[in-house]
């Protein structure tokens, strides 16, 4: 087992991405399609009505372009002082066919990768964001046991023996539930099956043994020296910490075992939680978790988790829903059937905050999920691997034709929330770091182009794809440079000095132009 002890590292301010959503270049250097790519072909849809916060699909041919970009990236990453980069690599890239390396794939990553250390950023690679290869999905995709097994070990001991020289901090795959229950129950993204309750638990079940595989891969790459002893394998997962409307300690269980443990228990101890067979049976699936495949997990039990807080989420018994006035959005019934997910305008009598896509903001549950996850795995890093506001962002042209965007809703909620890591920090908790989602503006499964998170303005309608700095990034730039002591107000009249001055199209230019 690595050396857990992370108190050795610095604490780590950083960024994260994902490729399908930042990278483009999809037919380029001889990779194939995943999911998302023939998704977002059959589903390019630019609603006329803007800022209409329904859901837009829009192409990923192009995007971000960070495949073509990366070291403009890499250099206005640099200035903004981050020294941890979370990035998701792309299946199809590095395994265009079953059993098929793409050099061209994993020479770009090492390109990318060391220019990111070149600057003394550390990365994080990610290697399965919900992105599966066409190829796999018409042998079954992830549902398909048999399958991913088998190719699954091929790609990632591929990338452990191609790429593992280049990184000490990995994670297997990104918010296992967001893609269980999104592809395959919501139908909302690729490969869009609907209340495929089969597919369901085989997915959240082969993400995990995918995990073991990945452990075991890890281990032998690290025994025959493609990975440092001291490199770390982990979960990027997602976790929303329950508001329960009811003083209602069953029912508070019961979330805790759907929404924490069926998502860590299997990772990390090998377990899963009753709740899970239970419903297996109860939805008479014909599905067993095997005693083989228990076995397996408890023998490959990963090192960290990172854990992307974004917002909690306010749940009710069944049969005390909200009443119709107080709904800022319709309830839904949890996948388990068991309880209601609410979206109150008011909990007790406080006028409840969203973002403009009716996500809940309270920054206090960033402190309360760390220490819940933290009760339960007591010497676990945990990484904040993402946590950022999508927004509609309204440019500004300065009097001297810059073009600015002031995203004070953004800083605010970033500053909510780094408030919250700073008081993990001073707890001690196991927090190692604090990831901003996202580097730059890029594709949002939930809406396209228009919610933006970046920390830089990416402009879609020039065909350089050029950048510019937002405000939130010359706030942030301060968070790092003072190991998160200063949190500036928005009106900070030395903050807008600063930004005005590294928005200069003269002053910015040089910080993008790629120095040897
Ligand atoms: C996380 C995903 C990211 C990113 C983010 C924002 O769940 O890991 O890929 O998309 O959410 O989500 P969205 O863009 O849908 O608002």
């Amino acid at each position: 087992m690595a050396d857990i002890s992370f108190k050795n590292w610095p604490f780590f301010w950083g960024v994260a991405t994902n490729a399908f959503q930042i990278e483009g270049a999809r037919l380029k250097g001889n990779r194939t399609e995943s999911i998302w790519d023939d998704f977002t072909k059959k589903n390019v849809s630019v609603p006329d009505a803007l800022n209409s916060p329904e859901r837009e699909v829009a192409s990923i041919a192009e995007s971000a372009d960070y495949y073509n970009k990366y070291k403009t990236d890499v250099n206005i990453m640099h200035h903004l002082g981050i020294n941890l980069f979370v990035y998701a690599i792309d299946w199809t890239r590095i395994i265009p066919t079953g059993n098929f390396v793409n050099n061209e794939g994993v020479r770009f990553y090492e390109k990318a990768f060391r220019a990111i250390k070149n600057k003394a950023i550390t990365p994080v690679i990610i290697l399965f964001h919900w992105d599966t290869p066409m190829w796999l999905e018409k042998l079954g995709g992830i549902p398909s046991t048999k399958e991913v097994k088998k190719h699954f070990r091929f790609y990632v001991a591929t990338v452990f023996k191609r790429l593992g020289k280049l990184c000490d901090f990995w994670l297997v795959s990104s918010e296992n539930w967001a893609f269980a229950y999104y592809a395959y129950i919501e139908g909302l993204f690729p490969p869009n099956y609907k209340n495929d309750y089969l597919a369901f638990v085989k997915v959240l079940h082969n993400l995990n043994v995918m995990a073991a595989i990945a452990r075991e891969e890890f281990d032998k790459a690290k025994d025959e020296g493609y990975i440092k002893a001291r490199a770390w394998l982990g979960t990027n997962f997602d976790f929303c910490p329950g508001i329960n409307l009811h003083n209602n300690k069953k029912l508070d269980n019961l979330y805790r075992d759907w929404n924490l443990h069926l998502l860590l228990e299997p990772l990390f101890k090998g377990t899963y939680p009753k709740v899970f067979i239970e419903f297996i049976n109860e939805k008479k699936l014909y599905f067993k978790v095997n005693l083989r495949d228990i076995h397996y997990l408890k023998k490959h039990p990963l090192d960290w988790i990172s854990w992307n807080f974004y917002r909690p989420q306010y749940f009710t018994e069944i049969n005390k829903p909200l009443v119709l006035e107080n709904e800022k959005n319709p309830s839904v019934l949890h996948s388990s059937g068991k309880y209601l997910l609410v979206w109150p305008k008011k909990f007790n009598d406080e006028k409840v905050a969203y973002t403009k896509w009716s996500w809940l903001i309270k920054p206090e549950y960033l402190l309360t999920g760390l220490k819940e996850i933290q009760k339960y795995y007591p010497d676990t890093p945990i990484l904040i691997g993402e946590n950022g506001c999508g927004d509609f962002d309204t440019v500004e042209v300065l009097n001297d034709g810059t073009q600015v965007v002031c995203d004070y809703d953004r800083i605010n909620f970033l500053k909510s929330h780094i408030q919250q890591v700073m008081k993990g920090r001073a707890e001690k908790l196991n927090i190692v770091g604090y990831c901003v989602w996202t580097y730059c503006d890029i594709f949002s499964p939930s809406a396209g182009y228009r919610k933006r998170y970046g920390l830089v303005r990416v402009d879609f309608e020039d065909k350089k794809l050029h950048r510019y700095p937002k405000l939130s990034y010359v706030w942030y730039k301060n968070v790092i440079d003072s190991d998160g002591k200063t949190l500036k107000e928005i009106n900070d009249k030395s903050l807008t000095e600063q930004f005005k001055l590294i928005a200069k199209p003269e002053n910015w230019d040089r910080i993008i132009k790629y120095m040897k």
